[in-house]
């Protein structure tokens, strides 16, 4: 007989009661991965298993850093193999492998990988559930609750804080729902009976740093609209400071005459750009690659899905020059040129600029 994932995930904790789970976030961690590894915390705990959830790079946004705060959760930041070496397992959630941002023991061994993005990697894991149909990674641990591993009853306060969590990153990854499946309102539906709305609303209020509201002063003043199109460069931004750049995007893309912005810095060393669209003919993904084409490697530059999209592209060794100025001026060069191969009216703007 087939198991379900359920079974599965039981049985193989069971098989490893009493030893300890590193759960790594990949990237920057965001509310699907945090909450995500909440609840897969919560499940090892249910079989004896101890998880420890841990991130290499810092959770820099402040929607991300309220979540960790109003909530409690517990996130331990790790640099080296040496603050691995207690670890038995490795569980990965929303993501199918390591982003070698930390070197890894050897003795550390895959276990479970759960995620829901589109991937070629064929994770070697005991345990491997990948939906790309689903919104959220949330959404799939709110199914493993919901079908029997450590159910929420609403008679203990952790409850109230995985359900919270759960819902936050659900409604995060989805777009406030906008790009919700079935299964996402679902799941959501079923968490929001035990969560905290009066802490979700504190975790959600949008609110805008100091430094990023220093980055949208500096889009505004360097925007360049050509019809309903912005772009805006905003020079170098310091590498904690990243999302702030999809922040001024977001804030651009509101004003009524527009319907597309692009906001790009130079973030370290490369060119970190965030594309925001609400035009129904505009496909963030195709616009980008046409502008930017592919790697050596036939990656491309540029990526994207319904209405948002980014661009990295590596500066290699003019990184390194000492006169940051010219750098940015270079790189602000490039993005406009191939950005007007991709976008005749934006052509237009600059040779007109130019006189
Ligand atoms: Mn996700």
């Amino acid at each position: 007989m087939v198991q379900t994932p359920v079974q599965q995930l039981s049985e193989i904790l069971s098989s490893v009661a009493g030893s300890s789970v590193l759960v790594l976030l990949q990237g920057h961690p965001d509310p699907d991965a945090i909450a995500s590894a909440l609840a897969h915390q919560r499940i090892c705990l249910s079989f004896g298993v101890e998880a420890t959830i841990a991130h290499v790079l810092p959770v820099s946004h402040r929607e991300n850093r309220a979540l960790i705060k109003v909530l409690g959760i517990e996130l331990r930041q790790v640099s080296a193999a040496s603050d691995l070496a207690d670890f038995q397992y490795l569980s990965l959630v929303d993501a199918v492998a390591c982003d070698g941002s930390i070197e890894l023991p050897s003795t550390l061994q895959l276990l479970t990988v759960v995620d829901h993005h589109r991937s070629s990697v064929r994770p070697q894991a005991r345990f491997v559930d990948v939906r790309t149909d689903y919104g959220s990674t949330c959404t799939m641990y709110a199914e493993y609750l919901q079908g029997g591993l450590s159910p929420l009853t609403g008679t203990v306060r952790e409850d109230a804080r995985v359900a919270t969590a759960l819902l936050f990153g659900i409604q995060t990854d989805t777009d406030d729902f906008s790009l919700a499946s079935v299964v996402d309102f679902t799941a959501a539906a079923y968490l929001r009976g035990f969560a905290d709305t009066d802490a979700l609303r504190r975790i959600g209020r949008r609110m805008i740093s100091a430094d990023a509201m220093d980055v949208v002063g500096r889009a505004l003043g360097n925007l360049t609209v050509a019809r309903d199109f912005a772009l805006a460069g905003v020079g170098h931004i310091a590498v904690g400071h990243r999302d702030a750049i999809a922040q001024a995007a977001d804030y651009i893309v509101a004003r009524e005459d527009l319907d597309t912005a692009i906001v790009f810095g130079i973030v370290g060393d490369r060119i970190d750009g965030s594309l925001r669209t609400n035009s129904p003919s505009v496909d963030p993904s195709a616009l980008l690659e046409s502008a930017f084409g592919t790697d050596s490697s036939g990656r491309p530059y540029g990526g994207g899905r319904a209405d948002k999209g980014g661009f990295q592209i590596p500066l290699g060794v003019l990184a390194e020059g000492s006169d940051k100025a010219a750098v940015w001026r270079i790189a602000e060069e490039v993005v406009r040129m191939r950005l007007s191969k991709a976008i005749p009216e934006l052509a237009k703007v600059f040779e007109k600029a130019k006189g």
